[in-house]
């Protein structure tokens, strides 16, 4: 294949990293962020630009307050260009010294300084004094510098009072795109660690860069002693290298001198040892060499931070999922607390009242002859109208009670820093929180706990995720303020009886009917005593598998509560009711059904109620961080595979 087409593919390879990077920010925490960000920016402003143009070298005279920085760099770039005072920050932005040609060349001077990530316009410095200001980079032209190099003076990383630096920020970015950088220090700042970690951070943050070290001291130092200090920098700057004398292009010593101080005098460098002149040294660098060097290793910089971004999108995807899911086991779970009762006596009165309504004319009239007129009246003008429920007040009552205190519950569960919800492992809902959970536990990520508690049950532990607990606390601080009275009500209008379910009975009362043999026609007065049932009914709620209850129940299956499997309803039937086996059996199938529509009638709009009011509030920044994350981290994964893939191809 030829090299262009290779450096197309490559460069939309890196387009698709920079474009689904930049969609993944909001999985990351802001120091994170700062990270993945830094090394995205270098991609678009750096690597991708340099595939396929050539533009400058940078090489970046770098190093505390009031140094000798931009006295260094004007000795280099042949000029008093930069502003030169005694008073410590007072560069604040970079100036680029740039050879007279590529000042000409109007696309070598935008890539340039597009480098420098401003998108700033190449603006040529006015006076020395308009370093003070901070702002976009400036050039000065230099004939003096070599075409392929640009060299920059760059803002202190040290002025400022205890942890607010005064120009950092600038110098951090302008060092990032750096290629090579020449480190300035004094005897004061030598073995200071602030200094020299920032300076072995910019040099090896993201790619390797190559440096220059000048130590700036009194000429009565011996150049034994300037080594030892020298050596002690590049000791605390390469703290793994295991020769750090190999790792600097070169070390100078910068003589300490009043006539430079006034203007007088050029600074005198001199090379520690054998080597070139130190601006021998720089304006003789092999760029295209230290181009690649510094490419390649920024390069295998990105992806590796690219990786480190996908394991943490991934982990931070669970944290989300194990959130979400179990948010919507607990809203299920509050549904069951407010359906913890059920209005038996109030739907049997009306079973018995429909069955008798469809005897047959003289079976009706032997049973019940009692009844009144109007049904008789109803029953030969074949008007078989269901009949109208009336709410039951005893109902609601309880209903009220139950409810208020089920969303109590889990406005209280929802308030705790980490959720304890109890799910069904045989739930194909929440095979993605067990999932998530495992992950994170054997991670170890803080405060994340996943145990079975046997019956294919496991109990979760599961606090806020990372990213939005702050907004979460104040989501749920709202909820739990939030006036309830008004939404509780309409969950008990509609756990109340409805004409939904009257039909139902009616429906039932036929289905059975059609389906009774003889022998149980006969006993059509059986009917009369689940009348008798009590009128509230206490359900016994079992996951996973139908296991009977103590004594006689009718267990009625519902399905379609999120993470609860196979949720059964158990309702007992007293004893004192007198029936025998065959009458139990009896009256168990028949009521299964209708216990079944009951539930599962109401099951959906108290959930929806429970959803618009408390739980959606808590997890919809969850919901919609996964939805727009889930697409651009796979694309993310496939373009890093990809680059993987030509490498090892390269290799
Ligand atoms: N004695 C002595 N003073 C120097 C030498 N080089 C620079 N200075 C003085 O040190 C002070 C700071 O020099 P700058 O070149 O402005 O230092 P800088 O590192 O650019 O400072 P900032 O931009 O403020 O970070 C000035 O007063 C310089 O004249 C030197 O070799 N010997
Ligand atoms: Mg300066």
């Amino acid at each position: 294949m030829n090299e262009k087409v290779i450096t197309v593919e490559l460069e939309q390879a890196f387009h698709r990293i920079v474009e689904a990077s930049e969609k993944l920010y909001p999985l990351f925490l802001d120091d994170e962020r700062r990270d993945f960000s830094s090394a995205v920016d270098l991609l678009t402003h750096k690597v991708i630009p340099l595939l396929r143009h050539e533009c400058p070298i940078l090489v970046a005279v770098t190093g505390g307050g009031s140094v000798g920085k931009s006295t260094l760099f004007n000795f280099i770039a042949g000029g008093k260009y930069s502003g030169v005072k005694s008073r410590a920050g007072y560069t604040r932005r970079t100036l680029a010294a740039i050879h007279p040609s590529v000042v000409c060349d109007k696309a070598r001077m935008g890539l340039l300084f597009d480098l420098f990530k401003k998108n700033a316009l190449p603006v040529p410095i006015k006076m020395p004094d308009e370093m003070l200001a901070p702002g976009e980079p400036l050039y000065v032209e230099s004939p003096k510098i070599p075409e392929q190099i640009a060299v920059l003076d760059t803002p202190d990383f040290d002025t400022g009072d205890k942890d607010e630096f005064a120009n950092r920020d600038a110098a951090e970015e302008i060092l990032a795109s750096s290629d090579v950088l020449v480190y300035l220090f004094t005897n004061q700042t030598y073995n200071n660690k602030a200094n020299t970690d920032f300076v072995r951070k910019a040099i090896s943050g993201i790619g390797r860069r190559k440096v220059v070290l000048v130590y700036r001291c009194s000429a009565a130092y011996p150049d034994d002693e300037v080594l030892e200090h020298v050596y002690t920098v590049l000791r605390n700057i390469f703290p793994d290298s295991t020769d750090p004398r190999l790792e600097a292009l070169g070390l100078y010593r910068m003589d300490e001198s009043d006539a430079v101080v006034k203007g007088e005098a050029d600074p005198t460098i001199r090379p520690l040892g054998e080597g070139p002149d130190m601006v021998g040294l720089i304006t003789g660098l092999d760029v295209v060499e230290a181009r690649r060097a510094c490419l390649r290793s920024q390069c295998a910089a990105i992806m590796a931070k690219m990786n480190d971004a996908i394991e943490k999108a991934v982990l931070r995807r669970w944290e989300l999922v194990a959130y979400r899911d179990s948010v919507k086991v607990l809203s299920s779970h509050a549904v069951l607390g407010g359906l913890k009762n059920f209005p038996q006596g109030l739907v049997m009165e009306k079973f018995a009242e429909c069955w008798r309504a469809s005897q047959p004319t003289l079976v009706r009239v032997a049973h019940w002859p009692g009844r009144k007129l109007t049904q008789l009246v109803d029953f030969f003008s074949k008007k078989r109208e269901p009949v109208q429920l009336s709410s039951s007040e005893e109902y609601k009552k309880k209903f009220l009670e139950d409810f208020r205190d089920s969303i109590a519950k889990l406005l209280s569960k929802l308030s705790q820093p980490a959720l304890s919800v109890e799910v069904s492992s045989a739930s194909a809902e929440t095979q993605g929180l067990c999932v998530a959970l495992q992950n994170l536990v054997s991670q170890h990520v803080k405060d994340y706990g996943f145990s079975s508690s046997g019956k294919g049950k496991a109990e979760c532990s599961v606090p806020k995720p990372s990213l939005l607990k702050t907004t979460l606390e104040n989501e749920i601080q709202e909820i739990t303020s939030h006036n309830k009275e008004e939404w509780i009500g309409r969950a008990a209008s509609i756990a109340c009886l409805d004409t939904d379910l009257v039909k139902d009975i009616n429906d039932l009362v036929h289905d059975t009917r059609n389906k009774l043999s003889f022998w149980e026609k006969s006993k059509e007065g059986f009917w009369a005593t689940v009348a008798m049932l009590p009128p509230i009914a206490a359900v016994t709620w079992t996951f996973c598998t139908y296991e009977p209850v103590v004594g006689t129940g009718v267990a009625a299956h519902l399905s379609a509560l999120f993470g609860l499997g196979d949720l059964w309803a158990t309702l007992a039937i007293p004893a004192s009711l007198g029936l025998d086996v065959a009458n139990k059996r009896f009256l168990e199938d028949g009521l299964k059904g209708l216990y079944e529509k009951w539930f599962d009638r109401k099951r959906e709009p108290i959930l929806k109620l429970i959803e618009e009011n408390v739980t959606d509030r808590c997890i919809r920044d969850c919901v919609s961080l996964l939805e727009t994350t889930e697409a651009p981290l796979s694309r993310l994964r496939e373009a890093v595979k990809n680059i993987r893939n030509r490498e090892g191809r390269a290799e």
